[in-house]
């Protein structure tokens, strides 16, 4: 049987203000509008969040008022455009708790991210022998590329294994984090399971092995107060598009000391000091990792996305979620036979639902809420060896955010059960 050592209670902090839920909603423009002849009901925000109007027009504003190449150009737009793309990395620096602007490299996404790591510190660290350590719950995003870089250089991949109730079950912890552990990499949220785990103490014990952390913050960063510093982790990376920002945009945060050893990822323009034909010099920190034209507008705009949230306090964006996730376990475990994935306890997990119903198969009832204007996402979620673990191809994934509401659930229960009707069980 397993021990589950692995909870993180976070509790609800009753002294944070509310949202003003229906000032949010009208925030965000793609929400006013009608899908299969009913109100849009959007709980897919785990795949992506919408936008406010604020993140679009900035990137309009962008295009309209500041649009020139950065860090090269000298006349008035190119500086300006340069000033506005510098701004959101001391946004994001200070996002993540107070980092140094240097030790934020824009990527474009949590996947390229834990690419960049693989291929630069993974190639140059990782020997024969040596063990990655990630857990059983990790996205595709920080799986593969680990898979690949422990075949390619012969070392060793270990998994923490999950408990029955979908948290990491840390009772055999001691002979999985070992002092050949060279890397542990895992997820500080689950896609599919909702889990928030204890980066912090996970990162405890690695560092006492010598071992180098990098948490997925893609789930947690757009959800609750970020302090890379107390999580202690090495390296962190994010997406802005599931925090209320553009696709294309995201932010691996580094330990300087680390990104300074650190060969380059892509190599071109902008990342480097001298070029000659025989050899090259590279430039400092963080263009040393961004190379060629980034995607400009995007991060400008992602700046906007992290004002909003802000605005809003992450404090007082954790309350809600946990409230409204509350509820919609809740009222999903009213549904006979309805199977919920992950913890049920609200304060130890986020807002990205699994269920699964015995009869229907998770496409089936993404076709059938589609049809009542309702946005889930169904299918593996990019984490096909959590689903093996769990017996299950597929699951179908409600997702919240801060411009859901308990009408929302409703509207998702009402299908589901009208959804029986209509399948005949
Ligand atoms: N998960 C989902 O529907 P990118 O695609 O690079 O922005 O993020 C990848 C990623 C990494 N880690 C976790 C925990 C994630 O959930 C994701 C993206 C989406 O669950 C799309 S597959």
């Amino acid at each position: 049987m397993h021990t589950n050592t692995g909870k993180v209670p976070i509790p609800a902090d009753s002294h944070q203000p509310r949202l003003d839920l229906v000032a949010v909603k009208a925030d965000f423009p793609i929400l006013d509008q009608r899908i299969n002849g009913r109100r849009l009901v959007y709980l897919d925000s785990a795949a992506t969040s919408q936008k406010p109007w604020v993140v679009i027009r900035a990137i309009t504003d962008y295009y309209r008022k500041q649009n020139a190449n950065i860090h090269r150009g000298l006349h008035f737009l190119a500086e300006r455009a340069t000033a506005a793309y510098e701004k959101t990395r001391a946004h994001a620096a200070n996002f993540m708790g107070g980092v140094q602007r240097e030790e934020v490299i824009f990527t474009r996404g949590t996947t390229e991210a834990i690419n960049l790591i693989a291929y630069t510190w993974g190639e140059a660290n990782i020997k024969e022998g040596d063990e990655i350590v990630i857990t059983e719950m990790e996205h595709h995003a920080n799986l593969v590329p680990w898979v690949i870089l422990a075949q390619k250089k012969k070392a060793v991949l270990k998994q923490i294994p999950i408990t029955f109730c979908g948290h990491l079950d840390l009772s055999d912890i001691d002979n999985i984090i070992t002092p050949r552990t060279k890397l542990l990499a895992l997820t500080q949220m689950s896609n599919v399971l909702g889990t928030i785990n204890p980066v912090a103490k996970l990162t405890e014990l690695a560092h006492k092995q010598g071992a180098i952390v990098l948490a997925d913050g893609a789930q947690a960063a757009p959800h609750m107060p970020i302090d890379v510093k107390e999580l202690g982790v090495d390296f962190y990376a994010f997406s802005s598009h599931k925090m209320l920002g553009p696709t294309g945009v995201g932010i691996l945060y580094g330990r300087r000391e680390l990104l300074e050893e650190m060969p380059p990822f892509n190599t071109g323009g902008e990342m480097i000091d001298e070029v000659h034909f025989d050899r090259v010099t590279w430039a400092e920190l963080p263009h040393k990792f961004e190379a060629g034209t980034p995607d400009i507008a995007n991060v400008v705009a992602f700046d906007a996305a992290l004002t909003y949230l802000e605005e809003l306090g992450l404090e007082s964006i954790r309350r809600h979620e946990m409230e409204l996730t509350g509820y919609a376990i809740e009222r999903l475990s009213q549904i006979k036979g309805l199977e919920i994935q992950g913890p049920r306890e609200p304060a130890q997990r986020g807002g990205a639902i699994s269920f699964t119903d015995p009869n229907i198969h998770p496409h089936d009832i993404s076709t059938f809420l589609d049809s009542r204007g309702i946005a889930i996402r169904a299918g593996h979620h990019c984490a096909q060896p959590l689903l093996r673990i769990l017996g299950k191809t597929a699951t179908a994934r409600a997702s919240l955010y801060i411009y859901n509401d308990e009408a929302d659930i409703d509207a998702l229960i009402e299908a589901l059960v009208e959804m029986r009707r209509y399948f005949g069980v």
